[in-house]
Parts: structure tokens; C-alpha cells; sequence
């Protein structure tokens, strides 16, 4: 389906989070009657919607599809649901909220995904944004669905894009966009990490020669994309420099593009370790692709302060430092995160619900930064099978004991790194509160 929606569309949006009731809104906004489902019998329609429209809770049966002329999904619908195999049997388009949103767009789109450090990196490219006076929408993944940006005073949209987002795009064509990284994450709904990478392509899919696509030429997967893109390719890492783009090394970061050449300098920044450097390198060649002058966007850098749940110190006292990487959801993000701290011990509190990655991979990481690692919840099993060997690993059930015991064990000059290289699902209802709850209690020590 392509342009806009025909008049006396009907859709079923399915999903009442945030996205479905966004895509709701947007929908009926366009004129078009929606249908809005949620497979939890306990879901009940936002006051907002109510009276607006059909609202279903319950069992996802095949009469959602009665009289639809287009089904919009939430990111965390899975493709092969039952309900939209029936969709597709039908000949009914299946459009996902960020193509809604691109339909409506007629700003300049910057979408940045990748595996790991897409928040950090859309965050940061929009505060240099607003260095340069621009007014961006910032959202997407990161929390806000993109069809809010339809809706306000926006004269750019930066937008964090998922795997999840990206299943049921057509023509979303971002004019400048990012893969910053790809490892194993999502296995458990995209099967292998052939399809995740196939599906974080799709970024690139309607670039012509006049947008801009930026990738990690470091990352094995990302590169062999350069040749595929119709873009310029703009690339960053630490190999050198073979074409327009960004290089780092330990202490700065080169940039050249052919228009000019500056340097960052890493020291001092909030934003620290490797992995930072290298969400920094993206943010701002995707800065300089959108106009804003490089002094602009080292100024927003230097004002930038890294995001909550994101290798967060969260208090720091009897010698021992607790960090909260909560967000830190796979395993290539627990490399990275081992891999930025400054010497020293690290206790290591990981586990929740697996998402089919190879815990395996991080068995080196592990073994030669942790003196404890404490593992909890649904994977804690797995974990304790790959690491156990190479660490000294102990085992709960519930998260507060993992927290517990990480507390106990850790001595003056020790990392107590909440990293968990799973979704918190298990136990939490998202990233946030189990982060949270991990502040709450290792702060009652700090009184
Ligand atoms: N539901 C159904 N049927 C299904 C599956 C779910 O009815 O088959 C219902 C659930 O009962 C629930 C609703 O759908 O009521 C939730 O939809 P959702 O999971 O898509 O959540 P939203 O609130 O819409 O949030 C989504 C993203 N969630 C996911 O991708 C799982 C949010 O990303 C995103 O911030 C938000 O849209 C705005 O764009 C979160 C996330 O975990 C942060 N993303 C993954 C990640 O970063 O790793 C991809």
C-alpha cells in the first residue's frame, strides 16, 4: 500500500502500549474508522479512545480481520502471529506505526538502529540538533512512537528505529541513517542473525544518491552493506579512514568528510569508554549530514550527560561504585560494558529472560573482569552453564537476591555492574523498573 490511506479505510491496530494507541490516534486523525486489540483479557481502552474506538481485549481471533482494510501491528506483535498470517492470507496490508508516520512526514528523517548504543546515539544527535537551533522530535524506540512527530512544531525528526519496528516497512526511507553495530540479539523472534541484519538493512532500502547512510566499517556485518547502499556511505571505527568519515582513536576522534576536517577530543566527557567513542563517531558524522556546524555539535557533546540505565552510576560509597546498565539487554552490550570500565573487580549481576543470544560470547569478558557474578531469573540456568567454568558464578531465583549478594561480596575499590544481557520481562515490566529497583536497594546502604 502506498500514498494515502483510501477513504473508508478501516483498520485494526493491534497492541494497546504506546504505539497502538499513537497509531490509533494518528488514524483517526486521517479519518479512518479503527478497530484497536489486545490479547490481554485485562486491557481496557484509554479514556482518550473510548467512544473513538472499537476496542477488543482478549483472545485474538480471526473476526478482528472482519471488514479491515489495513492492520497496523505494535513492534511487539510477532510477525508470524496467527493474527497476521490471517491478514496476509487475506490480501490486507499490514503497514508498522513507523511507516504511518513516514506517510506523513515532510521533514527530514534521521533514523539511527543498530544492536547497541542506538538510544545513547539518537539522543545525542538530537541535542546537537538543538545546538544548532533546530527544534527535532526525539523518539521512536527510545520510548515516544513516530507518529507523535506528525503532530507539533518539529522541523526534523531523529528517530531510534528497532528490528521489531522494522518488519512491516514498505517505502521508509530516512534520508540520513545509521547501523551502528550488529550482534546477536532478538534470536528468539527473528530466528537467526542473518534476518536481524537483513531486517536493520531495510534502513537503507530507498536511500538514493543524495541521502546519507553512516556505518561502523569495524562491524563485519555492517560493512558488507556499503556496496549495496545507493547512499554516500559515510563510515567510522578505529581502522583507517578509507573514504568520507570518522576515525577514532584513544584519545580523539578525526573526522573528514571531504567538506573539512575537526577533531573531538574523548577526555573529559561523560560519555566514556570505547563504545561511547564509537556512538559519538555516528552522532556526529548523522550531525554534519544534517547541517549543523561541528563546533555546535562538540558543544552539545560536551554538555551531554549519558542516559539513565545506561552505565548510570547510581551511588558510590564504602569504596564500591554501583552501575546501572539495565538497558544493557544482550549480550554484545555486556562485552562493551566489561570492556569500558577502568580497572579493578567487578561484581556482575546479569540474568532475566533470555532472547536466544550466546552467553558463550562473553565467557572471556566475564572471566577476566569479575570476581563474582551473581545470575538470577528465567536464564540464570544458561548462564551458569556458560560461565560457570571460567568465573565464580552464584545462582537465584529472584532479582533482589542476585542484587543481595553482588552487595555482600563487593569490597573497597570494586564495580557492582547491574548488566544483565537479558530483557527483564521475567520480573519487571521493562528495562526501567528493574533498573530502578536495582537504585532503590543498593542505595539504602548509602544513608
Ligand atoms: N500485544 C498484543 N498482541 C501481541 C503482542 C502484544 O495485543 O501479539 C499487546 C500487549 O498486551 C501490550 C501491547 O501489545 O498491551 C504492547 O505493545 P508493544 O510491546 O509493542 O509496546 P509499546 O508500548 O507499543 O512499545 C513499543 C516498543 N516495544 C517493543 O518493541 C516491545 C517500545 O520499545 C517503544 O519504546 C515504543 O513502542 C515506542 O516506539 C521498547 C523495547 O523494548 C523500549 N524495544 C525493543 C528493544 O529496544 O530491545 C525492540
Amino acid at each position: 500500500m502506498t500514498g494515502a490511506l483510501p477513504a473508508g479505510s478501516h483498520a485494526l491496530v493491534i497492541g494497546n502500549g504506546r504505539t497502538g494507541q499513537a497509531a490509533a490516534r494518528h488514524l483517526l486523525g486521517l479519518g479512518v474508522a479503527v478497530r484497536l486489540s489486545d490479547a490481554r483479557p485485562e486491557a481496557r481502552c484509554a479514556a482518550e479512545l473510548e467512544g473513538e474506538v472499537e476496542f477488543h481485549a482478549g483472545a485474538e481471533s480471526e473476526s478482528l480481520l472482519a471488514g479491515i482494510t489495513l492492520v497496523v501491528p505494535s513492534p511487539g506483535v510477532r510477525a508470524d502471529a496467527p493474527l497476521l498470517r490471517a491478514a496476509c492470507a487475506a490480501g490486507i496490508p499490514v503497514l508498522a506505526e513507523i511507516e504511518l508516520a513516514a506517510h506523513a512526514l515532510n521533514i527530514p528523517l534521521i533514523a539511527i538502529s543498530g544492536t547497541n548504543g542506538k538510544s545513547t546515539t539518537t539522543e545525542l544527535v538530537g541535542a546537537m540538533l538543538r545546538a544548532a537551533g533546530r527544534h527535532p522530535f526525539v523518539g521512536g524506540n527510545l520510548g515516544t512512537p513516530l507518529v507523535l512527530a506528525t503532530q507539533g512544531d518539529f522541523d526534523s525528526v531523529v528517530a531510534e528505529i528497532s528490528s521489531f519496528q522494522l518488519e512491516w516497512v514498505e517505502r521508509f526511507h530516512p534520508g540520513i541513517a545509521a547501523l551502528l553495530n550488529v550482534s546477536d540479539d532478538h534470536l528468539d523472534r527473528h530466528g537467526d542473525l542473518e534476518n536481524y541484519a537483513r531486517l536493520k538493512a531495510r534502513l537503507f532500502a530507498h536511500q538514493s544518491g543524495t541521502d546519507v547512510a553512516v556505518l561502523n566499517r569495524d562491524d563485519s556485518f555492517v560493512r558488507t552493506w556499503a556496496s549495496r547502499i545507493a547512499g554516500r556511505v559515510w563510515t567510522f571505527g578505529r581502522s583507517p579512514l578509507d573514504g568520507p568519515g570518522a576515525r577514532i582513536d584513544a584519545t580523539r576522534i578525526l573526522i573528514d568528510t571531504g567538506a573539512g576536517r575537526h577533531e573531538i577530543e574523548l577526555a573529559g566527557l561523560a560519555l566514556a569508554g570505547p563504545h561511547n567513542a564509537e556512538n559519538i563517531a555516528a552522532a556526529a558524522l548523522l550531525a554534519e549530514a544534517a547541517g549543523v556546524p561541528a563546533e555546535r555539535a562538540v558543544a552539545a557533546l560536551r554538555d551531554f550527560g549519558g542516559l539513565p540505565h545506561r552505565m548510570e552510576t547510581v551511588a558510590d560509597y564504602g569504596g564500591v561504585v554501583y552501575i546501572d546498565d539495565s538497558k544493557g539487554t544482550n549480550v554484545g552490550a555486556l562485552c562493551k560494558a566489561l570492556e569500558g570500565l577502568p580497572e579493578g573487580r567487578v561484581v556482575l549481576i546479569a540474568g532475566g529472560r533470555g532472547k536466544g543470544g550466546d552467553f558463550a560470547a562473553a565467557r572471556d569478558f566475564v572471566a577476566s573482569r569479575t570476581n563474582l557474578v551473581a545470575v538470577y531469573g528465567e536464564a540464570a540456568g544458561e548462564l551458569m552453564r556458560a560461565w560457570s567454568s571460567a568465573a565464580r558464578v552464584v545462582t537465584h531465583e529472584r532479582f533482589a537476591d542476585a542484587v543481595e549478594a553482588a552487595k555482600e561480596a563487593a569490597r573497597d575499590g570494586d564495580t557492582v555492574l547491574l548488566s544483565p544481557a537479558c530483557a527483564s520481562q521475567d520480573q519487571f515490566r521493562d528495562y526501567q523498573e528493574r533498573g530502578n529497583a536495582f537504585a532503590a536497594q543498593v542505595g539504602e546502604g548509602a544513608a
